[in-house]
């Protein structure tokens, strides 16, 4: 029994400090599929974490200047075969915010999973956020509407 409760405990304990599963699926103008039925790329942790891994170092609304490491978001946008030209990002908390493609390259946009070196949970911007190089683009982004744009708790891209 003392043994049950333990495992019990832990798991409770591990599933509050991870918070929500590093996962994420991709739908709409999308030519490659993991689901041909409902035309949907499921990305589960080990996709995720397996793809090319890219740091940016810049403040955001709610940090000082750090460091966050994840994907491009270009290469996932590659791999689903994506064609539009917005992407619509809903977040775990029901925020939902729409980029335009054309900032995925221009600004070599990142879903970040780590920050400082640490997995990111779901009360610090993660699992996975859309980080922007603020710092490095001060001019274009250091406004209330790129602010925006750093949606955190992203869970699904819809592009339109
Ligand atoms: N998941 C999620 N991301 C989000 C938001 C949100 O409510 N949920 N708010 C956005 C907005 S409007 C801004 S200005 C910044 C900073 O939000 P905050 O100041 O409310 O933390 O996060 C953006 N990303
Ligand atoms: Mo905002």
């Amino acid at each position: 029994m003392k043994h049950f409760i333990a495992a019990i405990l832990l798991a409770f304990s591990s599933s509050l400090a991870f918070g929500a599963e590093l996962v994420l699926d991709v739908s709409g103008k999308i030519t490659n599929y993991t689901d041909q039925k409902s035309k949907l790329y499921h990305f589960n942790e080990r996709d995720l974490l397996s793809m090319k891994k890219y740091s940016i170092r810049t403040s955001t609304n709610w940090t000082g200047v750090e460091k966050f490491d994840g994907f491009l978001l270009a290469d996932l946008l590659d791999k689903v075969g994506a064609t539009g030209s917005n992407l619509e990002i809903h977040c775990l908390d029901g925020y939902q915010y729409t980029i335009p493609v054309s900032d995925v390259a221009r600004y070599k946009l990142i879903l970040a999973y780590e920050r400082q070196g640490k997995r990111m949970g779901v009360k610090e911007l993660g699992p996975l956020g859309l980080i922007y190089p603020k710092d490095q683009y001060p001019a274009e982004l250091n406004n209330a509407a790129t602010d925006a744009k750093f949606t955190w708790q992203v869970s699904k891209i819809i592009v339109k």
